[in-house]
């Protein structure tokens, strides 16, 4: 058995793997429709960069149609789920992230969530049904788009910004450079797991490039967050609600009074993982510094030098996951 095993151990051996860890039961919970929402979301996004949110609003029938086609297409074979890739950086993906050398127990669709042109790759990810695919996508992305503008939309007024949409316009631009992720972390086998008495890592830990990241997860768990103090601890799954994450861009927009969360997902020995997240990122052009009545508020200098999100993307795609991207705009 054990010598079975041993050339699958060696196959994998590029995916790191890390100890497990507890489940976390302080995650902030915040429920849309409580008239205190707006400070206790900025009080989360203080303290974690991270929160949960119940009583969106958004039909459970959204959430599941999406997954249910999601996981037809990662059923399909290999052959087939490979028209759709490489990703560069939209496409199917398989084990690879990113272009720098970061491997994971994952395969995953990354899209645009405006496409101009339908190219051969997309016309691959929706091969099966297409207009049942595309339209899963499609209506689920608009829905999620409208929550994430009123989380900002309550972020600004919790952070007593003079107009509420300063936030918010930055993704509800029509060049918002917003993308779309369907990952899929396969059971890993017990085997694999169990000799290394570590869990392998199905994505590795890295902070969100953009403003807000807004993420679905069906029922298994794996997704771990970075606290304060640089523990890592596991965040109960549901598939019911919605994980907002602050990104780099919120935390320079802030000054450094939000953080972007570091975060992980690690497999799971007996289920699949399957997670859909929305990343609000700004128009290309946008210039990412603090915003000044922020900084006016409190008599603050700007933490970052100026820079565009075109710029800060460019540096992020030649980093690695685990890098601390935001470190090269830091002013010293
Ligand atoms: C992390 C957040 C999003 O998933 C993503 C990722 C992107 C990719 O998978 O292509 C990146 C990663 C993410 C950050 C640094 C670069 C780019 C992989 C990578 C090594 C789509 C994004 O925008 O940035």
């Amino acid at each position: 058995m054990v010598v079975q095993s041993q050339p699958a151990l060696e196959h994998y051996s590029l995916i790191k793997t890390c100890r497990p860890s507890n489940i976390f039961t302080g995650i902030p919970v915040i429920d849309f429709k409580d008239p205190e929402a707006k400070s206790l979301i900025v009080k989360a996004c203080e303290e974690f960069g991270f929160f949960k949110l119940v009583n969106h609003g958004i039909p459970m029938e959204f959430m599941t149609r999406l997954e249910t086609e999601a996981l037809n297409f990662f059923n399909l074979p290999q052959s087939e789920k490979d028209k759709a890739g490489p990703p560069d950086p939209f496409g199917y993906g398989s084990k690879r992230i990113g272009p720098n050398g970061d491997v994971g127990w994952i395969e995953y669709l990354l899209l645009n969530t405006n496409p101009q042109v339908t190219s051969l790759k997309t016309q691959a990810i929706f091969q099966e049904n297409p207009e049942i695919f595309r339209s899963a996508v499609n209506n689920y992305i608009v829905a999620v788009k409208g929550m994430a503008f009123e989380v900002l939309e309550l972020m600004a007024e919790g952070l007593k910004l003079e107009q509420r949409n300063v936030l918010s316009k930055l993704i509800k631009d029509e060049k918002s450079d917003s993308c779309f992720r369907l990952n899929h972390y396969p059971a890993c086998p017990e085997q694999l797991q169990a000799l290394s008495g570590r869990n392998l890592i199905g994505f590795g830990e890295h902070t969100d490039p953009q403003i807000i990241s807004v993420l679905r997860s069906n029922n298994t768990s794996g997704l771990q967050i970075c606290l304060r103090d640089g523990t890592w601890v596991s965040v109960p799954p549901d598939q019911s609600s919605f994980f907002i994450n602050v990104g780099d861009a919120l935390q320079v927009l802030t000054n450094g009074r939000f953080r972007s969360v570091r975060h992980r997902v690690l497999a799971d020995s007996l289920k699949s993982r399957v997670s859909m997240i929305f990343f609000g990122g700004p128009p290309l052009s946008e210039k990412i510094a603090p915003l000044p009545s922020l900084l006016k508020a409190k008599g603050e200098e700007s933490l970052y030098k100026e820079f565009t999100w075109w710029e800060y993307k460019t540096s992020a795609y030649k980093s690695r996951l685990a890098d601390h991207r935001l470190g090269l705009f830091e002013k010293t």
